[in-house]
């Protein structure tokens, strides 16, 4: 059974609830064919992030641009958190590699080359990779992220490969813009700076969207936020995407720090707050379907969306390991059909929320922030203390809403470190403040009280249910305790 029976089942039941997953809106429109590309790609279905995982390969060290918040020791920006790749890998390594993390992560369902540089300014390395693994494990889907300087001439490679999912960033259309990010292109053999390298690459980034889609390849387009560079002309890159047929808009957040000796870093430009990247976020999801849950993961990353694995698979490790691809696969297969079925009953499971919402309907609450502590899976399933990043919803009478994630310091991370607990809740408190409610597992007496105080309601109720039901329940609670009420000419979008 495919999740197109389970989306199938959710149009039968009227289930339109973020229960069938967040992107369930975005999925149940879409054809049976593009449905069938995404239900298990992590970063293309926002349900599809809490059962699958997706990995890395280190195959591609060159770049044939220069961005003002990259620095080449660091992992490419544009996929990546700056951190340094911790191993760069031939090609037949990094088969090697997706084969053992394919047979220990059975829901790792897709392989990316994603930097540390720009997977096409490394032709030979990145499509000797992409052609081993199509021979060797037809079972995962590959994915591809580039700047796109040369993507048109890269597209009748990348089709022959059968990589139907392609990334690109695309920070600007505006050439004037785009010298205030790109400081040179290297192009035709020469190094060209100023408007006219950006001019260039925006031109072949148009081309090479133009010509993807033409091919009927899924196209995801990052683009970093920028305070003060590209806030504002965001909007009009992402109407201009979405009219050229991109099929996913990822607005990420630009992270500068002096001490990753960036462009940017050094000259202090900010990154935006999560309350600017969200405004910036619903403002471009008028047009289309907003990525929300993109964790800007390194160039080798392994595991969920979220979660670095790839210290168990260094290829010291990786030589020891005796690998059975072709029963992997039959592992796999029966891993996947498991989490379709498990994706079916929390579809139907999500008509006890729809209920509970149907029920607040009547009732004038306005919309809130809850935050929910989850290690993967859909469900709440981890302790407060253990949470490095908590869910944002938005919880209306209308339908729960997943707007994004915030990273968070380890409340509790070992007796060492118990005298700095304090000072982490109040980071974790500054960062959560807009929430009405946290949800988790489990939680201990001093951060519950504490965070009560600060007006954040502790929940241990709903460990081991579904988020959005749970978050449902939650707010059917506040609501009918009178927690939420407000009268409805004052109610007002949290994140509008
Ligand atoms: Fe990797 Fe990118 Fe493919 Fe995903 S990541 S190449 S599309 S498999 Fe995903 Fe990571 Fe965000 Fe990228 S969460 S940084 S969007
Ligand atoms: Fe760095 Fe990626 Fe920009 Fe190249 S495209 S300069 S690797 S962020």
């Amino acid at each position: 059974m495919t999740l197109t029976v389970v989306e199938q089942n959710k149009t039968e039941q009227g289930c339109a609830s973020d229960g069938c997953g967040s992107s369930g809106d975005q999925m149940l429109h879409l054809p049976e064919e593009i449905r069938q590309k995404i239900f298990n790609h992590p970063c293309y279905s926002e349900q599809a992030h809490h059962y699958f995982a997706r990995m890395h390969v280190a195959v591609a060290p060159a770049c044939n641009i220069q961005c003002h918040y990259c620095n080449r020791k660091y992992d490419c920006s544009n996929e990546s958190r700056p951190g340094v790749v911790s191993e760069l890998l031939t090609p037949e390594q990094a088969v090697k590699k997706v084969l053992a993390v394919a047979s220990e992560i059975p829901q790792m369902s897709v392989l990316g080359i994603a930097g540390p540089g720009d997977p096409l300014a490394n032709p030979e390395r990145t499509f000797s990779t992409f052609q081993m693994l199509t021979e060797q494990a037809p079972d995962i889907k590959l994915c591809v992220s580039t700047n796109g300087l040369t993507l048109p001439e890269h597209i009748d490679e990348l089709c022959k490969h059968n990589i139907d999912h392609v990334t690109m960033t695309i920070n600007c259309v505006d050439p004037e813009i785009g010298a205030k990010i790109y400081p040179w292109v290297f192009w035709k053999n020469r190094r060209i700076k100023g408007i006219k390298a950006a001019k260039i690459l925006i031109e072949q980034q148009q081309k090479g969207l133009q010509m993807l889609v033409d091919r009927g390849v899924l196209v995801k387009v990052n683009s970093v936020l920028i305070p003060g560079v590209n806030d504002e002309h965001l909007k009009e890159v992402s109407k201009i995407v979405k009219a050229k047929g991109a099929f996913l808009h990822n607005v990420m957040p630009l992270i500068a720090e002096a001490e990753h000796g960036t462009f940017y870093g050094v000259m202090g430009q900010r990154g935006p707050t999560n309350n600017e990247l969200m405004k910036l976020q619903d403002a471009c999801s008028g047009d289309m379907n907003m990525m929300r849950h993109c964790r800007q993961c390194r160039a080798d990353a392994v595991g969920m969306l979220g979660e670095d694995r790839g210290d168990e698979f260094s290829m010291e490790k990786i030589e020891m390991m005796d690998i059975d691809y072709p029963a992997a696969m039959v592992k796999r297969k029966k891993v996947h059909a498991d989490i379709e079925a498990e994706l079916k009953a929390k579809c139907n499971n999500s008509e006890v929320a729809l209920v509970s919402l149907t029920g607040l309907k009547q009732i004038q609450s306005r919309p809130v922030l809850m935050a929910v502590a989850s290690s993967g899976g859909g469900i709440i399933n981890q302790h407060f203390g253990h949470a490095s990043e908590f869910l944002i919803y938005e919880i209306s009478p209308m339908d729960v809403r997943f707007i994004g994630h915030r990273k968070v310091d380890l409340y509790c991370s070992g007796s060492d470190n118990c005298g700095k607990t304090e000072t982490r809740l109040d980071k974790i408190i500054t960062t959560l403040k807009d929430c009405k409610a946290v949800l988790c597992s489990k939680i201990g007496f001093e951060p519950w009280v504490i965070l009560e105080e600060a007006g954040i309601q502790p929940d241990g109720e709903h460990a081991m249910e579904f988020i959005e039901d749970a978050l449902a329940a939650v707010y059917k609670e506040m609501a009918d305790n009178g927690q939420l009420d407000k009268p409805a000419s004052q109610q007002q979008k949290i994140s509008a």
